[in-house]
């Protein structure tokens, strides 16, 4: 047991600064009292989630959403809150000229100006300090025969190389594929094969991150992700949960099963302490932070489910082909009330046992509800 709370105490998850913006769906987007006003503001939301959880020590920031003049003082505001910036996010999807793609557009201007912004997010990274650069194309087509499909990967390629090769230190690219929307007919990076493709090319500084939100229905998640961990390919995780499409719902709110499933993989392959954990959802109708609290909760939970198979009753019931032995062992973790052990972990590391329950308590949502006026959608508004 108290190796299984060491793990779960080691496990650091990211929040996504655009979590704590106003969003909604391309319908409507609901705005909330109290929403930050500037990435300073999303910043110090994202440290009340890692004051109150112990697991959420960094933000990711997106360029531009999170614009600012000088990204040096921007993590060194960060680093007095509490937090660390992390993952810096793309945006080559929220421009007139990247209508037909950014990086794989037919057009040799679009595709300079695309890479460009991707160079710059490199820049901004060293002046943060961080490490990961995470890349999603919304780069397709809506037609049969409108670009050529093949030509489109070569721009692709010679893209991701020249942005992967300005990376220096322990930089890494994370490349997340996404099946489809906004393109509905063909999308450049649709699927895990093609983003570990391009990153097999480029070299061990490019790794696939899986967003559990962008594939098809019954897709097989798990196995995705015991494949590319023994590949060594797997970079990281964006983590939502959805019933239809792309919905961004807070992880594990769908189906904690499949969080149990993928996070036994990720537990099997060891890769707990290799792969960033990272949260990439909308809190359109609940509150922002007790909702990225509760997913940070809904992760750990599924972790410390993950981490209470008895590995050796399973390869045994696996070697002699004992299908309703192996079936039950898993399902004993899976079914196991894991909160009473997580709770006792938080009280041992001095936080409260139920982070919801303190953040309510503490008056920080009536505080920034009175002082916030005018606060922004998160730029992700569908
Ligand atoms: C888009 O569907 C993806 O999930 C990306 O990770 C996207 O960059 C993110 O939602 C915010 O930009
Ligand atoms: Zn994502
Ligand atoms: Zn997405």
């Amino acid at each position: 047991m108290d190796a299984v709370k060491a793990k779960l105490a080691g496990q650091r998850i990211e929040t996504p600064s655009w979590a704590y913006g106003n969003s909604g769906t391309r319908f409507k987007v609901f705005t909330q009292p109290g929403v930050p006003r500037s990435p300073e503001e999303k910043i110090d939301d994202a440290a009340q989630v890692h004051a109150f959880t112990g697991a959420a020590p960094s933000v990711a920031l997106h360029i531009p959403w999170d614009k600012v003049d000088d990204y040096g003082a921007l993590a060194r505001y960060a680093r007095d809150a509490g937090v660390v910036v992390g993952t810096i996010n793309s945006n080559v999807f929220q421009d007139d000229d990247y209508k037909l793609g950014s990086v794989t557009n037919p057009d040799p201007a679009v595709r300079r100006k695309a890479v460009d912004h991707l160079l710059e997010c490199v820049d901004v990274m060293d002046a943060t300090g961080s490490r990961d650069l995470k890349l999603w194309f919304s780069d397709g087509t809506n037609y049969p025969g409108q670009d050529d499909i093949r030509d489109r990967q070569d721009r692709l390629a010679e893209a991701l190389a020249t942005v992967y090769n300005r990376l220096t230190g322990d930089q890494r690219m994370l490349l997340e594929y996404k099946l489809f929307e906004p393109a509905f007919y063909t999308t450049d990076v649709p699927d895990w094969g093609t983003s570990y493709a391009h990153c097999l090319k480029l070299g061990e500084r490019a790794t696939v991150c899986v967003d559990t939100g962008h594939h098809a229905p019954g897709t097989n998640i798990e196995f995705i992700v015991a494949f590319l961990l023994r590949e060594g390919k797997l970079g990281a995780f964006d983590f939502n949960s959805r019933f239809y499409a792309d919905d961004d719902l807070m992880v594990g709110a769908a189906d904690p099963f499949q969080l149990f499933r993928i996070l036994y993989e990720v537990v099997r392959g060891d890769g707990l302490e290799l792969v960033s954990f990272m949260l990439d959802q909308c809190h359109n109708i609940e509150l922002k932070i007790p909702g990225q609290i509760r997913s940070i909760c809904n992760v750990q939970e599924a972790t410390a489910k993950a981490l209470l198979v008895d590995r050796a009753a399973l390869k045994s019931a696996q070697d002699s082909g004992d299908v309703l032995a192996a079936n039950d062992v898993f399902m004993d973790a899976y079914n196991t009330d894991v909160r009473p052990l997580l709770a006792e972990l938080r009280t041992e590391r001095g936080l409260d046992p139920d982070p919801v329950a303190a953040y309510r308590r503490s008056g920080y949502q009536q505080k920034i509800a009175a002082e916030r006026v005018g606060g922004e959608q998160a730029g992700w508004g569908a």
